[in-house]
């Protein structure tokens, strides 16, 4: 039934790679659902987190970070953004890290330009800008590019601002049923979220090229077995000469992904899991289709 006065609708994330959209999307769903490191385009795919209050229901969406797309697994995760922005948007997030300078953002601008639905400017990473007139003088800089709804001052991974920030979001997503049934937080299986976290760690732990050619595919995710929950992993990498870098000298590499591995996935599961790691090496994956398309990337058609 519907209820009377209820909102619901779509809050998409975009902003550039590193600029801290996994952190927010973390945040506003109170807990671990999306990986977050260091290092840029760490997100691949659109996440959802699901924050409801009394009379909303808010679907948060993270996206990859906007990007030109160099081979075709970039150029899925820039289709996701697309999709995201143009497609499901009721409300888009623009979040620009504060820090650094904003001209790389140049083409997001443009193609937040043709969006229809209000925009609202988030600047995040204020805990590391002292100033507080070169944050306004940032606003003003990007008001002259952007039609903007209204800007948040926030910082993601201190957790300021965000709760004036999801307040503000409820009050401008229509009127609506929930999309979701109540007291569900997100709209993927575990699985998923092993693979997730396992890669985060990769990212972590590997230099240079390793981590942006790696995929994680849960071969085995079984439950109740024994005190413990199961999961063994391959890990793919793009060509032969990665495999010895992922395993390390006499496995000391692939040892210690191993355990921060099943930390982070214990860590989300709550509860006890052993995780076992296997690498494969699955040529150029990164720019062949059908493989992408095997491991759950939407490959759009060449245009
Ligand atoms: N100091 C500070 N660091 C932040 C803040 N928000 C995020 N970070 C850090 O910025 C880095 C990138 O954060 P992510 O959330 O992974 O960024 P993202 O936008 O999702 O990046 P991609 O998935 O690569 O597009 C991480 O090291 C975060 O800890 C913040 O408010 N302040
Ligand atoms: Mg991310």
């Amino acid at each position: 039934m519907d209820k009377p006065n209820f909102k619901s609708g779509f809050a998409v994330l975009a902003g550039l790679p590193n600029a801290g959209k996994s952190t927010l999307l973390n945040q506003f769903a109170g807990g671990l659902l999306s990986a977050v490191t260091h290092k840029p385009q760490t997100t691949r795919q659109n996440i959802l987190a699901i924050a409801e209050g009394n009379n909303y229901q808010i679907v948060f969406v993270d996206t990859p970070g906007f990007l030109k797309a160099q081979y075709k697994l970039q150029q899925t995760m820039a289709a996701c953004v697309d999709r995201a922005v143009e497609e499901d948007a009721d409300v888009v997030l623009f979040l620009v890290d504060a820090s650094v300078d904003f001209a790389p953002n140049a083409a997001l601008v443009e193609k937040l330009k043709k969006v229809y639905c209000p925009i609202f400017l988030v600047l995040n990473k204020t805990d590391l800008v002292k100033d507080a007139a070169a944050l306004t003088a940032l606003e003003e800089r990007i008001k002259q590019q952007l039609k903007v709804a209204k800007t948040f001052r926030v910082s993601a991974a201190k957790g300021i601002g965000v709760e004036k920030l999801k307040e503000a979001v409820a009050a401008v997503l229509p009127d609506s049923p929930p999309y979701f049934p109540p007291g569900q937080w997100t709209d993927r299986w575990e699985r998923f979220y092993a693979a997730e976290f396992i890669r985060e760690q990769i990212f972590l732990l590997y230099q240079k090229e390793i981590p942006y050619s790696t995929f994680v595919e849960i071969e085995t995710f079984t439950e109740n077995l024994g005190p413990k929950n199961f999961i063994r992993a391959n890990i793919h990498v793009e060509r032969e000469s990665q495999k010895p870098i992922i395993i390390g000298a006499k496995g000391a590499m692939i040892a210690k992904l191993r355990e921060r591995a099943q930390k982070r996935v214990e860590e989300f599961l709550g509860r006890k899991c052993r995780v076992e790691l296997n690498v494969v090496v699955s040529p150029d994956w990164r720019n062949n289709s059908e493989l992408l398309e095997k491991f759950g990337y939407i490959v759009r058609d060449e245009e």
